[in-house]
């Protein structure tokens, strides 16, 4: 049934039929046996016909879908497409990987420069906070000497009294700390409180520290607690070097205020 010469026979009994419209048996009369078989078959091959028609448009679709034609220099635009997608792919992915070790490092600069900032911002609330000390005791009329602003009273009070009147204004009696300090105290000319006092047997400044033998500055033969009453230190003999003397708490003296920056 599938032989050449049968295929042969088929088609030109289908160019008869449908070409010429003559009967199958006049022009092939040899075949008639197969006669009765001929409409399955030409049923078969227009269905054959049918689905690769179908298969065909599928293609058609396809290609169109796909932009290529498929002749060879539609195909090799084709490939060249494709290549130079492939290396502007190839491009794309390493600017990627580019940009994400940039991104990386970019984040860390951020934690650098947030630290920075936090860092910045510490030092700024600092500085803010010693400006609005300097503003403020300028603006008392206080006089600054090496990191400290000094106030040196008109008026004359207790120790005490004297004390609290720094207090009042965020400072507090004059601690001495060496030479320089106590060469500039000495220039207030006067007998004046300073943050000296005994606790028992020591001698102890108002900041809480302990009076140390190197820089110290008693007077001559003091401190004698004359008259066993005498507990808190003072400027007394300002001309020396030497000028502190201990004296009754109740006395009324002079007195220096010392603000640290
Ligand atoms: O001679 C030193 C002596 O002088 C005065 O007492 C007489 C002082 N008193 C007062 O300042 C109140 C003593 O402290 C001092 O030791
Ligand atoms: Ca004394």
């Amino acid at each position: 049934m599938t032989s050449p010469r049968w295929m042969i026979l088929v088609c030109f009994s289908l160019i008869s039929v449908f070409g010429t419209g003559e009967s199958l048996t006049i022009i092939v009369p040899e075949i008639s046996n197969e006669q009765n078989s001929l409409p399955a078959i030409i049923a078969q091959m227009s269905r054959a016909i049918a689905d690769l028609n179908a298969s065909h448009k599928k293609l058609l679709v396809q290609q169109s879908r796909s932009g290529c034609n498929c002749n060879p220099s539609s195909l090799q635009a084709c490939y060249s497409q494709r290549n130079l997608a492939n290396r502007r792919l190839s491009s794309c992915n390493s600017q990627v990987r580019s940009l994400g070790a940039q991104r990386s490092s970019l984040l860390r600069q951020v934690s650098g420069l947030r630290s920075q900032y936090a860092a910045v911002v510490k030092q700024r609330d600092v500085l803010q906070g010693q400006l609005n000390v300097f503003v403020r005791y300028q603006n008392y009329g206080w006089k600054y000497y090496r990191g400290s602003f000094y106030y040196f009273s008109t008026s004359k009070a207790n120790w005490q009294a004297s004390r609290n009147y720094c207090t009042a204004r965020g400072a507090d009696l004059v601690v001495i700390n060496d030479a320089f300090e106590n060469n500039f105290t000495r220039e207030v000319k006067r007998i004046a409180w300073i943050g000296l006092y005994r606790s028992g047997s020591n001698w102890r400044w108002v900041d809480g520290s302990y009076l140390s033998s190197r820089a110290s500055y008693w007077a001559p033969k003091e401190p004698n607690n004359s008259g066993n009453r005498e507990d808190r230190g003072e400027i007394w003999l300002y001309n020396n070097i030497e000028n502190w003397n201990d004296a009754p708490w109740a006395d009324a003296n002079y007195w220096i205020c010392e603000k640290k920056v």
